[in-house]
Formats: structure tokens, C-alpha cells, sequence
């Protein structure tokens, strides 16, 4: 019994060798048929000693019974999605924000190099991995990021991911957890072969290797998984409970200790030590990526040290340390109907493609912005003119190029109009800019535009006035103001289309409250250009009224840490403007808020009472925030602390020299905070 207890575990050694060195390393180093008897011996011994089976034994990757359903899972550990850019400018503007993100204290990062780490991005599915004692005990797919379908039986048929982990990476001192992500997908030649069997099959294609992917993952039965041939990059370590700076510092680190356990990880990955190194390795995998034998949608850049990262932390859906640089999206062509031209709040005419419509990335595009009129000349866009448009992510779709061509004879190159679509007064181009704008201050598309934006949710919030309303109060010069909103009676909004009396009354009680609305958002709502509502947030706080904020010089709201010289001239010039200081005058008459008290500063960063229904265990020393402090921040932001770790425990704050609590809150898979992630909650 012992020799064949032996027998069994050096036949498992000798198979697992032989497997990672054919999935994981692709440099095959056994026969065929040698491995073929070996894998025999292996199977009949367990056959006849069920009893000496093991979930990591390699016999085991396909079960034998197919699954009657998937469980949902709670991830140990959230599963972060990635924010994107688009191209080499977004980039520079994400290094830009989390730059300016990082504390006041670290100024020296805020300039210097830093090093990124670039990994392409694979169009698969994400998977989240645990191992216990380093074997695989539980696979599960993202969901939606806090849950996701436990999967375990699918994931095992995936040859490059081990059923057990290497000691040696560890020195022998195998973790009690560790955690696992990364991307399974199908290479291209399956995903041919897949669709192939389909479409013989009367079956309708997989769109793309993601969906083909995902498709697969959700099989019941693991033998149909099994002859998918799914494969598998890791990308993300996470060793709880050990502090993880002891075993890595760096992403880099992460991804070679990856590698060592047993993990295939993409080679393509690069260290970077400038943005522009970066920008090169995106440029050079544009074409590179279309002779890889899988599909790659981007790179993903990650910040690699891991205390740049911990500085930096997560907003609510991304961390702030990592961007998903995607390349171009899809693009088709279509025929330009007609070219019409919309006036914005800020007066900026934009010209519009009205377009034959067409399907891209799953969506029906009719309409794509021109941008400006020196854009339509460069193109030299026409009406009647055969375009490729693009859609890429959120953005709206625009026009790429023309192809010339296919174009009708009699057409005219585009002009923009002298004079504003809207009103009719004459349009201005500034020197320098490409914008025309329409400069009438009563203008009814500016108009509109501004009280839109001032109704909105992070201006002044006042529910029941949409779009439709505001433009029949233009139309019918009901309002010539955004001051004129809080002049507004019952009777007179009574006297519009499709309103009654209920609803006006409702309207109007909506506008009056909005006048106890911070000075924030007040400022924020004025629509002044480059003022966002972070904006106006940092200069509601630096300018606790009006007064002061309109007779700072440029010098004194450029010298506001956040605020930049573009940012301060525009300020600077609004207040210059004559019918903008009637408008406050009428808006403090009308009683709207244009001062911020101390206790105002305090209540408005708590009014959201973002922690409200959450419940915090706060263990160990925090790094600067006493526990009575910690505990009182919490509970000003409406969440509850208590003394133990439970399953109706939300987070744990975490300092150093954490003991059972952290044990305990990692085995019911509660989220785990450090006192910045507690802090970022609290500003976010
Ligand atoms: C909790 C590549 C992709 C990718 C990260 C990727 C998608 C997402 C990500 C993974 N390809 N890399 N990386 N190559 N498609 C960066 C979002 N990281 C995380 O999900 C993550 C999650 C973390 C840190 C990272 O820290 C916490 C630990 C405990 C509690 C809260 C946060």
C-alpha cells in the first residue's frame, strides 16, 4: 500500500512536470506515448484506490458528472474593472490625474519617471483563483466584480492553470490563501474552428473569442469545456493576511513570482520607465498584436510599485493606478444625409453628421459629431459623401475620413454658417481657437443650454425640470434667466402645454427649495467654462463667498493647489462680464446660497452620509489616525462601528499588527481597507 501510495505521487509529479512543461512553458519535453503510459498507470491505480485521489491529482481536471447549476460567489477580494483611454492624449491625461491624485506630501512623484508596467489586454474573461495550502479549491468568474459563478470544475480542464502550486516559489513555505487573476480565452484557431462547427450546425457564430469564451465557461458539462482548449494569462497576486510587500514590492515582481508558481503569463509583458516608452510599446503592438495567435483588444499600464499603488488607491469602480489603453474601435461606412449645425450652453456652434445608419460595436450610429468647421475642411466632409465613422467605447461617434472616391458630382465643400443657427446674430471666432461660437448673451439655444446644466443633478439637483420644460419656457419667454426660474408661479407654469396644477406646484417647490443648495454647487451650476464640479468644490472651500472669489486676481485663484492658469482666467474673466454680476445680484436676491460657513463645509462633505447602512471593525494601529479618531470620521459619515468581525460586518480597517479579526474577516470574504482606502471613502 505504501509503494503504491509513492508510486501514485511520483507518477503525479512526473505528469504535472510533463504538462507545464508542454501547456505553460510550450517547450514539450516528453514523448506522446511515454506520457500517454504514464497518465494509464496513473488512472488505474486511482481506480483501484479511489481512496488515494486527490482534487489536485491531474486525472482530475474533466469531472465525470456535469454540474446541474453554478453557486454565486463572493470574491475575497473585489475584482476592479479598468478605466480606458482611447490614445496616446488620454494616456498623458490619466499620468496627469493620478499625478495630481497623489498626496500633497509626495512631491516628488508627482514629476520624476515612474516605472509602468505594460501587459496586452487579452479579450477573454476574467477569472478570480484561490488556493488553499496551494492547491486550487475555487475558480470563479468576475460578475460584477463582488460576485461572480463559481466555475471550479471548468477551470480545472484548463491546462495552464495548476491544480497545485509550485513550493519552490515560496521557498517551501507555501501561503495558507492566495489569490489568483487573470484572463482566459480561446485562441483564434479554436474560436475559427468553434464557429465553423456552428454554422454547420445551423448554430448563429460567436461574435468575438470574449463571447466564444464566456459561452464556453458557462458549460455545464466540463468534458465539452475540456475540448475547448481554453488557455489562461495571469495578471494579479494577492497573498492575504501576509503582509504582501514581504514576498513583492512591484507588479513586476508579482508577475515573475506568477511565473514560478506555476502560471502562464503573457511574455509581451515590458517594464517601462517613461510615458513615452510607453506610448512606443502601444504604437509598435497596434499592428504587432494581429500575429498573435489570440486576440488582443489594448494594453493595460500599471503603475509597478505597489506603495505607489497603495498611495493611490481605487475610486469606485477603478484603481486609480492602472488605465486600459484600448486601440481603435470598429468602423464602418455610410453615406452623410445632411450636416446640421447645434448651438451648446457655452455658445459653441458643433456641427453634426446626419449619417445613413449603420451598426457599430452593437449599436445603431445615425449621428456623429464634426467637431468644428476646421475639422469638416480638413476632411473636406461633404453632404452626399461615403465616410468611414468610428465608435470607440462611450465616445460618440465620429467621422474618420472620406472616400473620395465614391463621391456624387455636384456636391459643395461645407461652410460653417456666418451667423448662428439659433438667433441669427453673428457668430465669433476667436484667434487661436477652432471653435465659432455664438456670442448673443440671449441667445435661446444658450439659454437652454445654461439652464439645463443648472437644473442638473450635481448643480442645483431640481427634480421635474426636464429638457422639455426648459425648452417651452425659452420658446415661450416664460424665463429669459436662469434668476427668472425663482420668479416662476404656479398659475404661470399652468399656463404652458400639458401641465397641471399639481405638477406646477410640485415644479415650483422644487426650484424654491434648490435656493438651500450649497455655494458649490451654486458656483458649479453658473456653467462657467473649465469650472467642473470638483472645481467648484475646491474653490466653494478656498472662497467662502462669492465676493471674494470675484475680485481675486488670476494670480490669487491660479495659486489654489488643483487650479490650473486656464481654469483661472476663465473665472476671472466671467466676473468680468456685466450681465453675469446682474445675474448674481438677482440670484442673492432670489436667496440662492453664495457663502459657505465652516459647519457648511463640514455638513456638505457629510450630508451624502456616504457611509450610512455600512458597519466597520476598525484592528490594529493605524498608521496616523488614532482609533477614536478613525472611529468618529466613520460615524460623521453615517456608518456604524463595531467591536467584532461578523457576517454583517461591510469593511475592516486594517493597521499594522492586525491579528484574528483580519483572519476572520478574510474567511467570510469582508472587504479590507487600509486607513487611505478609509480616508479616499471618506473624500470620494
Ligand atoms: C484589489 C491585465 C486585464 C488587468 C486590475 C486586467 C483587468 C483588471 C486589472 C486587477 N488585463 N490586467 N488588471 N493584463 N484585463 C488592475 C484591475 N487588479 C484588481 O482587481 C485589484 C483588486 C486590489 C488590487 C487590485 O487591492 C485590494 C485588496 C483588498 C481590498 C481592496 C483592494
Amino acid at each position: 500500500m505504501l509503494d503504491i501510495k509513492t508510486r501514485i505521487e511520483e507518477l503525479r509529479k512526473l505528469i504535472q512536470k510533463a504538462s507545464y512543461e508542454y501547456y505553460v512553458l510550450d517547450r514539450p519535453t516528453l514523448e506522446d506515448t511515454v506520457y500517454d503510459r504514464l497518465y494509464r498507470e496513473l488512472q488505474e491505480l486511482e481506480n483501484n484506490h479511489p481512496e488515494l485521489i486527490t482534487t489536485d491529482s491531474p486525472t482530475q481536471r474533466v469531472g465525470e458528472k456535469p454540474a446541474t447549476q453554478f453557486n454565486s460567489v463572493r470574491h475575497h477580494i473585489p475584482l476592479y474593472s479598468l478605466e480606458n483611454a482611447f490614445n496616446v492624449d488620454e494616456l498623458k491625461a490619466w499620468d496627469n490625474r493620478w499625478r495630481r491624485n497623489l498626496p500633497p506630501s509626495n512631491t516628488e512623484e508627482r514629476t520624476a519617471d515612474v516605472e509602468y508596467v505594460c501587459e496586452l489586454k487579452i479579450d477573454g474573461n476574467a477569472l478570480a483563483l484561490t488556493y488553499e495550502e496551494g492547491i486550487l479549491t475555487r475558480g470563479a468568474t468576475r460578475g460584477d466584480g463582488l460576485m461572480g459563478e463559481e466555475i471550479t470544475q471548468n477551470i480545472r480542464t484548463i491546462r495552464s492553470i495548476p491544480l497545485r502550486l509550485h513550493p519552490e516559489a515560496f521557498g517551501g513555505k507555501i501561503p495558507a490563501r492566495v489569490e489568483v487573476r487573470g484572463e482566459t480565452f480561446l485562441p483564434l484557431d479554436v474560436f475559427t474552428q468553434i464557429n465553423e462547427e456552428r454554422l454547420q450546425n445551423h448554430e448563429t457564430p460567436f461574435a468575438n473569442p470574449r463571447n466564444a469564451t464566456a459561452g464556453t465557461l458557462r458549460q455545464l458539462d466540463s468534458r465539452i469545456v475540456d475540448k475547448r482548449k481554453l488557455d489562461f494569462f495571469a495578471y494579479t497576486l494577492h497573498i492575504p493576511g501576509e503582509d504582501d510587500a514581504s514576498i513583492t514590492n512591484t507588479q513586476w515582481e508579482a508577475l515573475e513570482l506568477l511565473q514560478n508558481m506555476g502560471f502562464k503569463v503573457n511574455p509581451k509583458m515590458k517594464l517601462c520607465h517613461s510615458l513615452p516608452e510607453v506610448a512606443k510599446y502601444y504604437e509598435d503592438w497596434d499592428t504587432e498584436r494581429l500575429n498573435l495567435p489570440y486576440m488582443t483588444d489594448g494594453v493595460v499600464v500599471k503603475i509597478n510599485a505597489f506603495k505607489l499603488q497603495e498611495q493611490l488607491g481605487f475610486t469606485q469602480k477603478f484603481p486609480r493606478w492602472a488605465v486600459a489603453l484600448k486601440y481603435a474601435a470598429e468602423e464602418a461606412p455610410t453615406v452623410v444625409e445632411n450636416i446640421s449645425v447645434n448651438v451648446g450652453r457655452t455658445g459653441a456652434l458643433t456641427p453634426l453628421a446626419e449619417m445613413r445608419p449603420v451598426q457599430l460595436a452593437g449599436t445603431t450610429v445615425s449621428r456623429a459629431t464634426l467637431h468644428n468647421g476646421d475639422r469638416i475642411n480638413q476632411l473636406d466632409i461633404r453632404i452626399g459623401d461615403t465616410v468611414i465613422v468610428r465608435k470607440a467605447g462611450e465616445i460618440i461617434p465620429e467621422v474618420l475620413r472620406v472616400l473620395t472616391e465614391l463621391r456624387p458630382s455636384g456636391t459643395e465643400p461645407f461652410v460653417m454658417p456666418t451667423h448662428c443657427p439659433v438667433c441669427g446674430q453673428p457668430v465669433v471666432r476667436e484667434k487661436d481657437e477652432a471653435v465659432t461660437r455664438c456670442v448673443n448673451a440671449s441667445c435661446p439655444a444658450i439659454l437652454k443650454g445654461s439652464i439645463e446644466h443648472w437644473v442638473s443633478r450635481d448643480a442645483l439637483d431640481i427634480r421635474g425640470m426636464g429638457e422639455k420644460l426648459v425648452h417651452q419656457l425659452v420658446d415661450k419667454e416664460v424665463v429669459h434667466s436662469v434668476a427668472d426660474l425663482y420668479e416662476l408661479t404656479p398659475e404661470k407654469l399652468c399656463e404652458l402645454e400639458r401641465m397641471g396644477k399639481k405638477s406646477a406646484e410640485k415644479i415650483v417647490d422644487a426650484i424654491s427649495k434648490s435656493k438651500n443648495q450649497p455655494w458649490s454647487r451654486v458656483l458649479y451650476g453658473l456653467g462657467i467654462r473649465h469650472v467642473g464640479s470638483v472645481t467648484a468644490q475646491l474653490l466653494a472651500e478656498k472662497f467662502p463667498c462669492v465676493e471674494e472669489l470675484a475680485n481675486a486676481s488670476r494670480a490669487k485663484i491660479e495659486g489654489i493647489y488643483g487650479i490650473g492658469g486656464e481654469i483661472a482666467d476663465s473665472i476671472y474673466q466671467w466676473f468680468r462680464i456685466p450681465s453675469n454680476q446682474t445675474l448674481i445680484e438677482r440670484l442673492i436676491i432670489a436667496e440662492l446660497q453664495f457663502t459657505t460657513t465652516f459647519t457648511e463645509v463640514a455638513n456638505n462633505r457629510d450630508s451624502n452620509q456616504k457611509l450610512a447602512g455600512k458597519t466597520f471593525v476598525i484592528t490594529g494601529t493605524l498608521p496616523t489616525l488614532k482609533r477614536d479618531e478613525a472611529k468618529g470620521l466613520i460615524q460623521t459619515a453615517g456608518g456604524k462601528v463595531t467591536d467584532s468581525v461578523s457576517k454583517k460586518t461591510d469593511f475592516l480597517v486594517v493597521g499594522a499588527e492586525a491579528g484574528s479579526k483580519l483572519t476572520k474577516a478574510e474567511n467570510l470574504g469582508i472587504a479590507i481597507l487600509s486607513e487611505a482606502q478609509l480616508l479616499e471613502m471618506l473624500a470620494e
